[in-house]
């Protein structure tokens, strides 16, 4: 059997409940995943269309021997369960986006890994830093630390106590 690969996923909601969203997302995952680390959860400045609710992010760290697709199904599957519906950029339930999936590069038209907008955005950088500040990001060469340190908007983000 093939060894199991660590995976980082970045969840965000920002319709409804939102922790209870978070909670939820987290709960299904586990029934599928080994779970790892869990960040903070942090209270962020929507990204991109300005004129949305606020979002509470985190980052977990989880180990599966799913393939990529087959881990993309299963959190499209999550989200699906959670109400997520409408276009990418209108506020939405739940959104769970693949992060990392070990220290693989996959340019399929359905998946990006590493996420391409991860290395930009500090509701992705700050709470993986919480995590994982040594990891190394497979295309920059970079560690989250260096990274997050290249990123200037970082005041929109709020950890939650
Ligand atoms: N997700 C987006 C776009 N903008 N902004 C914040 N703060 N948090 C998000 O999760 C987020 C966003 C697209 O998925
Ligand atoms: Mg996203
Ligand atoms: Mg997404």
């Amino acid at each position: 059997m093939t060894e199991a690969v660590t995976v980082y996923l970045g969840l965000g909601s920002n319709m409804g409940d939102r922790q209870e969203n978070l909670d939820r997302a987290l709960e299904f995952l586990s029934q599928r995943l080994r779970m790892g680390r869990l960040s903070s959860i942090y209270d962020t400045e929507p990204v991109g269309n300005a004129d949305q609710p606020r979002f509470l992010n985190l980052v977990c760290q989880a180990y599966t021997r799913l393939e990529p697709m087959a881990l993309l199904a299963l959190v499209k599957g999550i989200e699906n369960k959670l109400g997520r519906t409408g276009r990418s950029g209108a506020p939405r339930t739940i959104d769970i986006d693949i992060l990392l999936y070990g220290e693989q590069v996959i340019e399929a038209p359905e998946l990006v890994i590493p996420h391409p907008k991860m290395t930009e955005r500090a509701f992705v950088l700050v709470p993986l830093d919480e995590i994982a500040p040594d990891l190394v990001h497979p295309v920059s060469g970079k560690t989250i630390k260096e990274l997050l340190q290249g990123v200037t908007e970082k005041q929109g983000v709020f950890k939650l106590e």
